[in-house]
């Protein structure tokens, strides 16, 4: 069961309607949001950084309904439930707007538009293994995958030579491109999950690992919808990817017109592999991943 905040009876004036008077003198709208959101990181931190603000969120519903006069709540809902999507910890929304003023004609006490929107976001997600039978490894997790994401892409596999850390066997790396209604942190938790049933350790940094499952960029750059996040779990767009050929490499193969977050600017994955030495990075195993074979 998801866990929820809910925000009942927000109270603002608007001029939305399809008639002049409407328009003209306003009248009162009153909304309730109710977020669904993992919970779990806020109850043990206490801290308000771990959840979501719900005074910032009355303040967005308060301006929305105060903002540019719409003729139907059915938009004036969709536009609240759109922007309180848009805070990277609401997963699911729904949202109701009533018109307890609205000119029905006939006594009424309230009429209310109820919209449910679940967010959809595409998410890039860079696979590596080189330890173990790291094909296999691969394909388990891109299977694993499936509970995560809907997966779209799942790049060829591709062989690369290590990058940092101590002496170790070459790298075989992968990237699955999707969508997600997780938010980022679920769905990190949920690559930590993958990662452990593998028998991943964490023992040395950027040391051999059974699997490695990265979380490259979360949204779209170029709708400006990526999230960008700096907490001590989880650094979206990922920190380094835009430095490893082993992960913008296979990304391209699997989405041509691939785009990423570098300090502030959007930059096409082709230019910043064409930036980059490539010479450790060599085609892999002839699987699909998905599908074999085996
Ligand atoms: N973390 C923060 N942001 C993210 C994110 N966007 N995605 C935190 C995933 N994790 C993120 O990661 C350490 C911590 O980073 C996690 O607890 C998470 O909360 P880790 O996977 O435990 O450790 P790591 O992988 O050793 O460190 P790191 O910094 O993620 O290393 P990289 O950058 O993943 O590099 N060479 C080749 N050829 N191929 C490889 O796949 N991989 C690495 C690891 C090094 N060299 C390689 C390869
Ligand atoms: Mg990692």
């Amino acid at each position: 069961m998801t866990d929820q905040i809910v925000l009942k009876g927000i109270c603002a004036r608007g001029r939305h309607g399809v008639l002049d008077f409407e328009k003209r003198d306003g009248q009162t709208f009153v909304v309730d949001v109710t977020m669904y959101l993992d919970l779990a990181p806020a109850g043990s931190s206490d801290d308000l950084a771990d959840t979501v603000n719900y005074a910032e969120v009355a303040g967005d519903v308060v301006a929305l309904v105060e903002g540019e006069p719409l003729d139907l709540i059915e938009a004036l809902a969709a536009r609240i439930a759109d922007r309180v999507l848009s805070r990277p910890l609401v997963e699911a929304v729904e949202v109701v707007v009533h018109k307890p003023e609205a000119p029905v004609g006939h006594p009424f006490t309230d009429v209310q538009v109820r919209v449910a929107r679940e967010r959809q976001a595409p998410v890039v997600i860079a696979l590596g293994s080189n330890l173990g039978e790291s094909v296999e490894n691969l394909h388990d997790a891109t299977i694993a995958l499936y509970g995560l994401i809907d997966i779209v892409e799942v790049s060829p596999v591709v062989e690369t030579d290590p990058v940092g850390g101590p002496d170790q066997p070459p790298y075989l790396n992968a990237v699955v491109t999707g969508t997600t209604h997780l938010a980022p942190s679920s769905l990190l938790s949920g690559l930590h999950d993958i990662e452990r049933a593998q028998g991943r350790t964490r023992e040395v940094r950027w040391g051999p690992r059974t699997l490695d499952l990265d979380l490259i960029q979360y949204g779209d750059p170029v709708f400006d919808t990526d999230v960008r996040m700096d907490t001590a779990n989880l650094t979206l767009p990922h920190p380094r990817a835009h430095q490893r050929a082993f992960v913008l490499v296979p990304w391209l193969q699997a989405e041509p017109e691939a785009a990423l977050r570098v300090d502030g600017q959007v930059r096409r994955v082709a230019d910043l592999v064409s930036g980059l030495d490539t010479s450790g990075v060599r085609p892999g195993p002839d699987v699909d991943l998905l599908e074999g074979p085996w």
